[in-house]
């Protein structure tokens, strides 16, 4: 059999304390790597002033790399405009902020030409080519166009929007139609699935056969869902290992006999932070009980800084976390600790350990990961409550954690008190139930069912 190539916009392989990467994605591509003697294929983050094509190949923890360098150009056409501007939000429900401008659209595809031309000659007859997330869209397009003949599966880690969304877009059936250059076409959820049969049906007049086969534009591709998984086992050991444990010393010490919730996501704002501080202010609000017994840690990665509606709504939570913290802090207390920083893996195990509520509510978003590490991360005999977005991937699989609707203040406000005072037995039968699910869901289970499907 050959190798196994994945092909994705960053590449970025964790270091061994896992802190060389934020965002889902990394995590679980050098997880899917790690026991595969693969190749990671996709920009270096670097730009030159003029593109040459070369590539730079090394050996990172047992895993072939190879990166080009983009011109800044690139950077800004495709990355910060067409992936960033134009498709991630409107592939999260945002076709306010989507942004559609010729020149990215060029962008992106000059760019995806050249990842193309300089993977083409890395490829041997009998390797398979795994391409992920929505930078890449047409790559199979050009691989095919240089002659390629290989498997080539794409898997979307962000949800698939609905069709009326997705037909905004003036290019959506140029899009969609070179998806069908892949052989199989991986996403998150059946709610992603559905969606796009329904573009397929609808929109591109196509069909979906009994096994799942999609045909359109005169070609067919598989498809199905791939819930990604977490890396179960690295993460419980990354828990229960010694900066963990400092961590989670330090910071039961620091939470002083009151009951954290903690929030753990990238500074965007497709993960609900604005309304995610107003229900708990509502919560401060309503439950004069629960004032200085409970505080809200939420640690926010700040996130492609230069996009605008990045810088807004950073400054958005800046504004709300100050008023709520001004309105409600006393002498020895404040009701949100917001960091604007990035902490190693293991600490933030600790840090969730420590934590009695997992407030993970985002207003769309393809899986979730925090979600998950969330539970990983807890104590058998005390574990924590999960509460969690109905509009998270995860929630699919997640079904005993609180599920509310981000959009509801009051219901979310409603699963922080619910989740509160809940008893521990009753804690430990979810907890049980979410983490038998984790361990048979994981990161290595996603890559042996997409690459079965690939190859198979
Ligand atoms: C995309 C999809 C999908 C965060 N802060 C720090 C840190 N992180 C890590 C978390 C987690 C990862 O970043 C975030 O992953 P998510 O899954 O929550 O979200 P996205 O980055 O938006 O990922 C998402 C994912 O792809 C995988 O398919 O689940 O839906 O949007 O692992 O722990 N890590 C460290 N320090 C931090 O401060 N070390």
């Amino acid at each position: 059999m050959g190798r196994l190539i994945v092909v994705s916009n960053r590449v970025q392989p964790p270091g061994d304390t896992g802190d060389g990467a934020v965002g889902g994605l990394a995590m679980a591509l050098a997880a899917a790597l790690r026991e595969h003697s693969g190749v990671w294929f996709g920009w270096s983050g670097q730009t030159v002033d003029e593109y040459t094509g070369q590539l730079s190949v090394q050996r990172i923890g047992g895993v072939t790399v190879a990166t080009v360098d983009l011109e800044e150009q690139d950077r800004l056409e495709y990355y910060n405009g067409y992936a960033n501007r134009t498709l991630w939000p409107l592939f999260h429900y945002r076709v306010d902020l989507s942004a559609y401008e010729r020149t990215f659209s060029e962008g992106y595809a000059r760019v995806n030409a050249r990842f193309a031309d300089a993977l083409t000659p890395l490829v041997g007859p009998d390797d398979f080519i795994w391409v992920h997330d929505y930078h890449l869209i047409p790559l199979a397009r050009e691989l095919r166009a240089r002659g390629l003949k290989n498997r080539i599966g794409f898997f979307l880690h962000i949800p698939w929007p609905a069709r009326r969304l997705l037909i905004t877009l003036p290019d959506h059936r140029e899009l969609v139609a070179a998806l069908f250059d892949y052989d199989l076409l991986g996403f998150q959820t059946e709610d992603s699935t559905g969606a796009f049969r329904d573009y397929v049906r609808t929109e591109a007049e196509g069909s979906i056969d009994d096994e799942g086969v999609a045909h359109a534009f005169g070609r067919s591709a598989r498809i199905g869902a791939f819930p990604i998984g977490l890396d179960v086992e690295n993460f419980v050991a990354a828990a229960e290992g010694p900066v963990a444990q400092a961590e989670y010393e330090r910071m039961r010490a620091s939470v002083n006999g009151r009951d954290m919730i903690i929030g753990v996501d990238r500074l965007d704002y497709s993960k609900g932070l604005e309304d995610r501080f107003l229900a708990y202010e509502q919560v401060l609000h309503d439950h004069e009980e629960l004032r200085e017994k409970v505080f809200l840690l939420q640690i926010a990665t700040p996130s492609r800084e230069e996009v605008v509606a990045y810088q807004e709504i950073r400054a958005r939570l800046d504004a709300v976390s100050g008023r709520i913290n001004g309105a409600f802090a006393t002498v020895d207390w404040v009701p949100i600790r917001y960091v604007n920083r990035t902490y190693r893996r293991d600490e933030l195990a600790g840090v969730y350990r420590a934590a009695r509520i997992g407030l993970v509510t985002p207003l769309r978003d393809g899986m979730n990961l925090v979600a998950k590490e969330y539970v990983a991360a807890q104590d058998p005999k005390d574990p924590g409550v999960l509460v969690l977005s109905q509009f998270a991937g995860a929630s699919e699989q997640m079904a005993e954690a609180l599920i509310v609707n981000p959009f509801d203040r009051a219901a979310v406000a409603e699963g922080i008190v619910k989740g509160l005072g809940m008893e521990r037995a009753e804690r430990i039968e979810r907890w049980t139930a979410l983490m038998d699910n984790l361990r048979k869901t994981d990161v290595i289970a996603w890559r042996d069912a997409y690459v079965a499907a690939l190859i198979g």
